[in-house]
């Protein structure tokens, strides 16, 4: 397995990166169009979000050819060219790959309506009870997780949308058919994967009604999951002693994510896990306002950190990706502080012990998206809650509300290149509306001075030459401190300290306090000590620093 300690990803999701061609859409020579932009950042890797056949009913996690490139983002000719372009420039391509469900347009599913036995069992199948589904499982973007097939009587589960049929691993038939498809995409010269809610693989042999929930208890880290990922690594990118792969977990532990990344169990090289990204969730809904949990959030952190650390297991760090909405609204400033949030977030998961993702946009500060009205959604979840809310008996104003801060189209709208009207990602039409906080685009950032993109690419650079970064263990400092977030790392005599200000006050750090409490002192630090800040100068006081908003 390659190190990816040092190693930083780029998530593109496709849709929104480039449109080549002019028809709304991002496609994969748009991506190409890129690749210096990319190179100049200094990330090592690119994800692209799914690129394969699908009705595109969940933009691409809807597989229904596994072996095709849809037309709407381009040829596999396009996609040959992207990989050999992005080689040339030390760039690898990673694939997402999609193997919890397929699409009900898969031939696959297909076949197993029309009756075909050997392709039934390769999804699941129960009877309904009565007028009753088989259990009382909640999908994911709502409602039953069952849908009835046909007049049969019979049901399939979807975990997802009921156009994403959840797939049986217990068959052995076919888990060869999703091996044969990883080579095939090793061949064409992918650099590793990302598997798409991987943890859910695995669903008992039993399916009963959870008395007290969703049934995600049932499937998640289910029975034989490390089995499985243990016979695909076996088959497939084990094999190769040099390919990355990323593990989507949804809810999760810290305990089943150590196995999944750590290298002596031979599964994956790292994992994604969402905790920290419930913290302005009311009870566990997504679906509420609630103001960000900052303590919560640290606690988070500190638990994931030295949990993994000290079983050997290793983790994606990141704030966004293609279901969150954008972190610098989120979780720091889009008007006043946008600069000063977006940098302060950045250092203050990229020097974690992980390797960082940076998803598209997020280099140059891209905000919520501030839609006003439904018609502006296009995500299937979005739309559903909408309607389940309504449903409800909840508000029009606070439905958009809601959406507004949570919808995952926040993360999805077309990037920003410049501020023409159609920002350099289109000359027509975007399929989703353009985010709508003025002033912010890739070239603005870049012709300024003090650039997130620069601070982003001075993050990659320090990665790569200190190794306290890559390869030092974590310890959280002044726990009990409400604004700030602070930490140690340590590789042999190289220490670093890491503050970050989460508010837009002003506070203090005292290095004295730390070095009482850690017998690690930075109180002669001087101003060539100072890897990396948002501010120009380091405002020193003594042994107490003034630390400005974010
Ligand atoms: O997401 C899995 C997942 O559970 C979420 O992050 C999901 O978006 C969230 O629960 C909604 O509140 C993955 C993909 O990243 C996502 O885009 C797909 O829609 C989903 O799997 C199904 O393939």
């Amino acid at each position: 397995m390659q190190s990816v300690k040092d190693k930083v990803i780029y998530q593109v999701y496709v849709k929104s990166f480039m449109d080549s061609n002019g028809d709304g859409k991002g496609d994969i020579a748009g991506i190409t169009m890129k690749l210096d932009y990319l190179k100049r950042l200094g990330a090592d890797c690119l994800w692209l979000t799914p690129v394969f056949v699908s009705p595109m009913n969940d933009n691409g996690y809807d597989v229904a050819d596994y072996y095709s490139i849809d037309p709407s983002f381009g040829t596999m000719e396009d996609l040959e060219v992207l990989i050999s372009e992005a080689k040339k420039r030390g760039l690898g391509i990673m694939l997402d790959m999609v193997f919890n469900h397929t699409s009900t347009d898969h031939e696959w599913f297909r076949k197993a309506i029309a009756g075909d036995k050997k392709y039934k069992d390769y999804y699941i199948f129960r009877r309904g009870r009565e007028a009753l589904p088989p259990t009382n499982w909640i999908s994911k973007f709502g409602g039953s997780a069952w849908e009835m097939a046909g007049e049969s009587g019979e049901y399939y589960l979807h975990l997802f949308d009921r156009t994403q049929a959840d797939l049986n691993w217990e068959n052995e038939d076919l888990r060869k058919e999703l091996y044969d498809v990883v080579n095939f995409w090793i061949k064409k010269g992918v650099v590793g994967f990302r598997f798409d809610v991987v943890n859910l693989i695995s669903k008992p042999d039993v399916l009963e009604d959870d008395l007290n929930g969703d049934g995600r208890r049932f499937y998640t880290d289910g029975p034989r999951v490390h089995e499985h990922l243990k016979e695909l690594a076996r088959n497939t990118f084990g094999k190769h002693h040099d390919m990355i792969t990323v593990g989507e977990m949804s809810s999760t532990s810290i305990e089943n994510c150590v196995r999944y990344s750590n290298p002596l169990e031979e599964e994956l090289s790292m994992v994604f896990n969402f905790h920290h990204l419930k913290v302005d969730y009311e009870a566990g809904d997504k679906w509420t306002l609630k103001e960000f949990d900052f303590m919560e959030l640290k606690k988070i952190f500190n638990d994931w950190q030295t949990g993994m650390e000290k079983e050997g297991g290793w983790m994606a760090l990141f704030y966004n990706n293609h279901d969150q909405p954008r972190s610098v609204s989120r979780f720091g400033s889009d008007s006043k502080y946008h600069k000063e949030s977006a940098k302060m977030l950045a250092t203050s998961i990229h020097l974690m012990r992980g390797t960082p993702y940076i998803y598209q946009g997020e280099e140059f500060g891209m905000p919520n998206a501030y839609f006003d009205d439904i018609s502006e959604y296009r995500d299937v979840e979005s739309i559903n809650y909408y309607d389940i809310l309504k449903s409800k008996g909840m508000a029009e104003a606070e439905i958009l509300e809601v959406l507004r801060e949570k919808s995952r189209d926040n993360g999805r709208t077309p990037m920003l290149w410049d501020d023409s009207d159609g920002h350099g990602f289109t000359t027509s039409v975007p399929w989703l509306p353009f985010a709508k906080v003025p002033g912010i685009s890739a070239e603005a950032d870049l012709a300024s001075s003090d650039s997130i993109f620069n601070h982003y690419r001075k993050l990659i650079e320090l990665r790569k030459q200190y190794e306290v970064i890559s390869d030092g263990t974590f310890m959280m400092t002044d726990m009990e401190n409400s604004h700030l977030l602070c930490y140690l790392r340590c590789k042999g005599t190289g220490k670093m300290l890491v503050v970050s200000n989460f508010y837009d006050d002003e506070t203090e750090f005292d290095l004295d306090k730390l070095f009482y409490e850690t017998s690690i002192d930075f109180r002669k630090c001087t101003f060539e000590s100072v890897l990396i800040s948002n501010y120009y100068d380091l405002a020193k006081v003594g042994e107490i620093i003034r630390i400005r908003p974010y």
